[in-house]
């Protein structure tokens, strides 16, 4: 239902940008702001009411377009080869750093006139810490791009049929007891990080290397492990899902699933709604800690817009009620997001590493927020540069997928250049149609 209002409104927005158009001659693109999110990843109510803050703040008039993706790389090639004009993007940490490597981002600056500034000071210290890390070719990640959600990648599974011990390591994907009952996020850096990070547990655990390290490993010689162990376990899977993963668990038509912390929050939600049991856990073995990010592209045509939807998203008030719409956890960290997601029903843990000193026994949801035991054993990944195209290749095997990725990510792109040369032509045709209608 929620995905489908996406959709509708997306083409609602998109709608709205034509019907600007043909409003005023050459359009109003200083008075709109492209947006390009994860499907399932706002408070619909939130998006909605930025017009009218914005217009509070600036006295500008602001329409949103607002368009969905579900796959970071589909994302990045919009803007990398298409060019596309977003104002403002929501890429994961690896991705933030190859468009900083890649000399695609716009920095953002904290000038918000008499408006507050919500960002600095309100995210955690934790999220500025982890940006620091993005390898950005000499440039600070924290300085083009603000934390948005973050997570873990983890299995979600059904209490009914499997034990929290069957589902706490990574094998648990070649464990026939579930064949057929498996599905995996359509992520292939998601599988490959935790993948990796179980067959390498022996490397790990002599010191031979650092989870750190490991993270930068794309070498064949990895790839090649990682591509025989989802061989291996391909006969127990399902199918690969880059968004309905939550519906089949919910609906009990898979027992496992892959997936990011977030979407196992929401499914364990509704699933309790309907009187079906679910849980999540990360790997004892150790997985990814993923960061997104918002980040203004340099093709943006409306930064001024993009910078205040940004400074928008981090008052803690927004952040809060975009967690309870979505399920995943906000890079926010006062006092007052704290107060709102401690509960009763929750066991103590540990989470002063995100809302600092005195909160170290603390009921929150651990599956939102992981403890600081689950934390030390995640690792946050990184662009692997030209080594992409062999890991997209080994996702490719491993799925069956007939077309190499890249052509699928190019002719995407293709595809986007090709709708914006025929909207120009419109434009240039109209425009050339008024002077002769003036003349
Ligand atoms: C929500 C997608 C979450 C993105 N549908 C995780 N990086």
């Amino acid at each position: 239902m929620k995905r489908l209002f996406n959709i509708v409104l997306a083409s609602a927005t998109v709608l709205m940008l034509f019907a600007g158009c043909s409003k005023k001659e050459g359009g109003d693109r200083e008075n709109i702001l492209k947006i390009y999110n994860w499907a399932d990843y706002i408070d619909e109510d939130v998006l909605a009411e930025f017009p009218a803050w914005y217009k509070e703040q600036t006295g500008e008039d602001v329409k949103i377009i607002y368009q969905l993706f579900d796959i970071n790389e589909i994302m990045l090639a919009k803007i990398e080869r298409g060019h596309e004009d977003f104002d403002v993007v929501c890429p994961s940490d690896y991705i933030i750093e190859r468009m900083l490597r890649n000399d695609l981002l716009l920095p953002i600056d904290r000038d918000f006139g008499s408006t507050p500034n919500y960002i600095d000071g309100n995210l955690s210290p934790y999220i500025v810490d982890c940006f620091n890390k993005i390898d950005g070719n000499g440039k600070n990640a924290n300085d083009y791009s603000v934390g948005y959600m973050w997570g873990t990648t983890g299995i979600m599974y059904n209490t009914k049929h499997v034990t929290r011990e069957e589902a706490s390591t990574w094998d648990v994907l070649r464990n026939p007891k579930f064949a057929g009952k498996i599905f995996i996020k359509d992520a292939f850096r998601d599988v490959y990080g935790p993948v990796l990070i179980y067959l390498k547990q022996k490397e790990l655990a002599e010191g031979k290397i650092t989870l750190d390290e490991l993270m930068y490993d794309s070498s064949d010689e990895s790839i090649a492990l990682v591509e025989n162990y989802l061989k291996d376990a391909k006969q127990y899977i399902a199918g690969w899902e880059a968004d309905f993963g939550k519906e089949m668990m919910t609906k009990e038509k898979a027992d496992i699933n892959l997936t990011w912390s977030g979407d196992a929050v929401w499914a364990i939600e509704e699933a309790a709604g309907v009187g079906v049991s679910l849980d999540y856990v990360v790997p004892k073995e150790g997985s990814n800690v993923w960061f997104d990010g918002w980040v203004i592209p340099k093709y943006a045509k409306n930064p001024k817009a993009a910078k205040y939807f940004i400074n928008y998203l981090c008052r803690p008030d927004i952040a809060v009620r975009n967690m309870d719409a979505i399920g995943y956890v906000s890079a926010i960290g006062t006092p007052e997001v704290l107060a709102e997601r401690t509960d009763e029903q929750y066991e103590p843990i540990n989470v002063s590493y995100f809302f600092g000193e005195g909160a170290d026994s603390v009921r929150i949801n651990p599956v939102q927020y992981p403890s600081a035991e689950v934390i030390a054993r995640c690792a946050m990944m990184h662009d692997s540069g030209d080594r992409t195209e062999q890991l997209l290749e080994m996702w490719s095997r491993v799925k069956g997928d007939n077309m190499n990725t890249w052509v699928i990510l190019v002719c995407a792109a293709a595809l986007v250049g090709l709708i914006a040369l025929a909207f120009t032509r419109k434009r240039g045709n109209k425009r050339k149609k008024s002077k002769r209608n003036r003349r």
